[in-house]
């Protein structure tokens, strides 16, 4: 595998850094990674916009388990960082979505969120998962933040803050590790599914997630003040939310 040490990742917020280093060292060390196919023109991207200047940077796996790792380094201007992250197990796996989003604004991350998101319809985590996620140690973080309406994708165990100073921050980036290391391990021991019905209710799990993803209007807001509609549509289902048969 590549190194992600690219010109963007130096420029960004040391919780960034740090996370995009944390989630590429245990993708490498639990996972057999081969390259995805990246369409040409969305690996990286480069936009400029009344002097504001938009990067972004594409990163993507696939394994035995995993249809496809996506790790994405965004910065608007100068002032904005963001790190979206997305595991999509295959229709074979009876596995939840790993999901992680950082945004953070002149030295301050205002929103940190990690998620293993259900797919089930009763939105209930495989009994390995819950048993493993809620022995985790318990911090208490001191700006909580809610959720949006369409949020009731994830699950019991997630977690949407505002990270307060460097102990917030560590403490956050420290779950982050656990929880990729739990959903790792228990990914490469999970025996895949064989009926067709079973494969067809993981894709109709996949497939709520995406959509309800999809409807994050802050997401789409940013993209779309320096591409535009059409392009935000493409990129949010093909690049941020596919959800591939
Ligand atoms: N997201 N995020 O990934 N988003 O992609 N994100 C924001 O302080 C981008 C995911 C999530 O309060 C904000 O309010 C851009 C995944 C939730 O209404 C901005 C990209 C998850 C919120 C962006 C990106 C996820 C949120 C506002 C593409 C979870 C709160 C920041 C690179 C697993 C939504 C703020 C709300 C917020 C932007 C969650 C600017 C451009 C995988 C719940």
């Amino acid at each position: 595998m590549t190194s992600l040490q690219g010109s963007l990742r130096d420029r960004q917020q040391p919780l960034i850094q740090q996370l995009a280093n944390t989630i590429e060292r245990t993708w490498q060390d639990y996972l057999d990674l081969s390259p995805y196919e990246i369409p040409a023109d969305l690996g990286y991207i480069e936009h400029h916009l009344e002097g504001e200047k938009l990067v972004i940077e594409n990163y993507c796996y696939q394994t035995p388990q995993f249809r496809k790792l996506h790790l994405e380094l965004a910065q608007v201007g100068n002032g904005l960082d963001i790190l979206h992250c997305v595991m999509f197990p295959k229709n074979e796996y009876p596995l939840p979505l790993f999901g992680c989003d950082i945004v953070g604004a002149k030295g301050q991350i205002s929103a940190a969120i990690v998620d293993l998101s259900p797919i089930r319809a009763d939105r209930s985590l495989p009994a390995t998962y819950h048993l493993q996620l809620s022995q985790l140690p318990h911090f208490e973080f001191t700006h909580p933040r809610e959720l949006p309406v369409w949020g009731d994708i994830f699950s019991q165990h997630c977690i949407f803050i505002r990270p307060e100073g460097e102990r917030e921050e560590e403490a956050f980036l420290e779950l982050v590790q656990q929880i990729i290391k739990i959903h790792c391990s228990i990914a490469i021991q999970t025996q895949p599914v064989t009926s067709r019905n079973e494969q067809m209710l993981i894709q109709a799990g996949q497939q709520n997630y995406c959509s309800r993803q999809r409807e994050n209007d802050k997401t789409r807001r940013i993209l779309e003040k320096s591409f535009g509609s059409e392009w935000t549509d493409r990129y949010m289902s093909t690049m941020l939310f596919d959800c591939a048969a």
